[in-house]
């Protein structure tokens, strides 16, 4: 993923053809798109293929389950185009392991869950953040994710993990956090769903939430 613009879009629509619409017309204005359960249940997870040709793809299946099945879900995202895949860290090294060997099979990234953005982020996931963060660089993970809705936690993570990890960050917008101030915090990236695929012009909502990140 090139760091151009520092904006994920977060494509939660259920609309194969709206998708398809919103991914070309932001497609200027973001580094990555990422997809999950809503729009992959909805149509297919043929849908990867069809948004890479405007971002790479990121599959934000959250995936936590034991080894192998975290192997066959990974394979499957992969095969299907998927540049990257979203997984959970709370399920253990091991599992977390069998995630990154299947994607460095084929040089695709993982990004662990560390800190969830939503106020129940901070009932189990928070104490043991730290843990999880350091385990995604031991197991060789690409970057972590980390909430925009406490920027002061970004920089927590940021400083356990150093430089060699990209944080993404969701929570901006819909959820109350602000673009600058988390990469301001250290994120690399912020995640945008609601805010842009909501609004009446994703393309000028993409490209303000952009300009304010460069400012
Ligand atoms: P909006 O709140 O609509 O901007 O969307 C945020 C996106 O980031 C959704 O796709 C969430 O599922 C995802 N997300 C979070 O909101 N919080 C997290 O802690 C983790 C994720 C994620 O893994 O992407």
């Amino acid at each position: 993923m090139n760091k151009n613009t520092r904006l994920i879009l977060a494509l939660d629509v259920t609309d194969r053809d709206s998708a398809l619409r919103i991914a070309r017309d932001v497609s200027e204005y973001v580094d990555a798109i990422k997809i999950g359960y809503p729009l992959v249940l909805a149509t297919g997870l043929g849908i990867a293929k069809d948004l890479s040709q405007y971002a790479p793809v990121i599959a934000d299946f959250k995936v936590a389950d034991i080894p192998n099945t975290d192997r066959l879900i990974c394979e499957q995202v992969f095969k299907a185009g998927a540049d990257a895949v979203i997984v959970h860290g709370f399920t253990g090294r091991d599992s977390l392991d069998a995630c990154v060997s299947t994607a460095h099979e084929s040089g695709k990234d993982v990004y662990v869950v560390a800190e969830m953005s939503h106020p129940g982020g901070a009932e189990y996931f928070q104490p043991v953040a730290g843990s999880i963060a350091k385990m995604a660089v031991e197991a060789g993970a690409s970057g972590v994710v980390a909430p925009a809705t406490r920027p002061e936690r970004v920089n927590d993570i940021r400083k356990i993990i150093g430089t060699g990890l990209s944080i993404i960050s969701p929570g901006v917008g819909a959820q109350g956090g602000s673009a600058a101030d988390v990469i301001r915090a250290g994120a690399d990236w912020v995640i945008v769903g609601r805010s842009i695929y909501q609004s009446d012009s994703p393309k000028d909502s993409a490209a303000k939430i952009v300009a304010e990140m460069k400012d």
